[in-house]
């Protein structure tokens, strides 16, 4: 996994951010230097028949590490993340912004759905969206297609966005006093699970075509997350997919999770979706100076 190596680390690029990109802003860089020529050669995991590569510590293996030393790369790494992740919160709270964090495999439906949204939501309220991908910006042009503000970042060779990349996007953007921000992380149902953006939700998003057993085969991902949109529900009538077990799953590994059913390009059941947004952004917006009922058309109007 991405954190015992910090693999793709300094190759990300954001959209119109140049390298040289002055590092004034507030959140603190503890920028990490990878000098560190340690080798260790000790061996630490068993040879049971079990080859679970995942059963020590660090719940990974990396040839000539040991689980100790693999912990501790991990404990930087996450920690490091971690203080760009409160700054990002912090930032989003002070302004009323409502930031999802959409993971997934590659193809789920991440952006199908996302501009279905920004296009029946956007007469109603302000919505800004970060897409994750590690090349192309292919999937940023297709959210504005819709009319939608939203920039790429492209991760190189990393499998997941961090909290960093995300708080310079956030500097570029702009997102409105009050608008509900989609972060589009990269498809992969294993890293982002890992990596807090300071989001206030994770949403993940399975669709029917990849199996039932995603959710236990997968388990961090579902267990991050406090939503579960079960996709391309127009599918069912031509696959052989258990909704009911995909569901009990997935509440094996996380019995808090909120499970809708939708389909990206029929719309069916994205009601229920957008009710859940706007539920969230009430919930968020409670005791914040913004409760006060937005103009709407003030807002939009604003929105440069
Ligand atoms: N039948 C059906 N197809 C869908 C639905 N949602 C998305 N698709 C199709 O699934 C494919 C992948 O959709 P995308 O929206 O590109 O998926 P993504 O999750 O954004 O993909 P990545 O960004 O590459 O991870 C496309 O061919 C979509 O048309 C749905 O609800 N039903
Ligand atoms: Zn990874
Ligand atoms: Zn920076
Ligand atoms: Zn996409």
């Amino acid at each position: 996994m991405c954190t015992v190596c910090g693999c793709g680390e300094g190759e990300s690029r954001i959209e119109g951010v140049t390298d040289d990109h002055d590092h004034s802003h507030s959140h603190d860089h503890p920028h990490h230097h990878h000098d560190d020529h340690e080798h260790e050669h000790s061996h630490a995991h068993g040879h049971g028949d079990d080859h679970h590569y995942g059963h020590g510590p660090a719940r990974a293996h990396a040839p000539g590490m040991s689980q100790s030393r693999m912990v501790q790369i991990e404990q930087d790494i996450l920690s490091k993340n971690d203080q760009y992740a409160n700054a990002n919160r912090q930032m989003l709270a002070d302004q009323g912004i409502l930031a999802l964090n959409l993971v997934s495999s590659p193809g789920s439906g991440k952006t199908t759905l996302l501009t279905r949204t920004l296009t029946d939501l956007k007469d109603e309220l302000s919505l800004a969206v970060i897409e994750g991908d590690q090349e192309t910006s292919n999937d940023a042009e297709r959210i504005r297609e819709t009319g939608a503000h939203a920039i790429q970042i492209n991760t190189g060779k990393g499998c997941h966005l961090d909290a960093h990349q995300v708080g310079h996007a956030i500097e570029h953007l702009k997102p409105q006093t009050g608008s509900v921000l989609f972060i589009e992380n990269v498809g992969n149902l294993v890293c982002p699970a890992a990596f807090d953006l300071g989001e206030a939700h994770k949403v993940a998003i399975l669709s029917i075509t990849e199996g039932e057993d995603k959710p236990i085969k997968y388990p961090d991902m579902f267990h991050a997350a406090d939503l579960m949109l079960l996709n391309k529900i127009d599918l069912l009538p031509h696959l052989n997919f258990d909704v009911d077990k995909c569901i009990a799953y997935a509440r094996r590994v996380n019995p808090k999770l909120q499970v809708l059913k939708v389909s990206a390009t029929t719309g069916e059941g994205m009601s229920d979706w957008y009710a859940w947004i706007r539920g969230s952004r009430q919930l968020r917006l409670i005791g914040h100076p913004l409760s006060e009922p937005l103009n709407i058309a003030e807002s939009v109007k604003n929105h440069v």
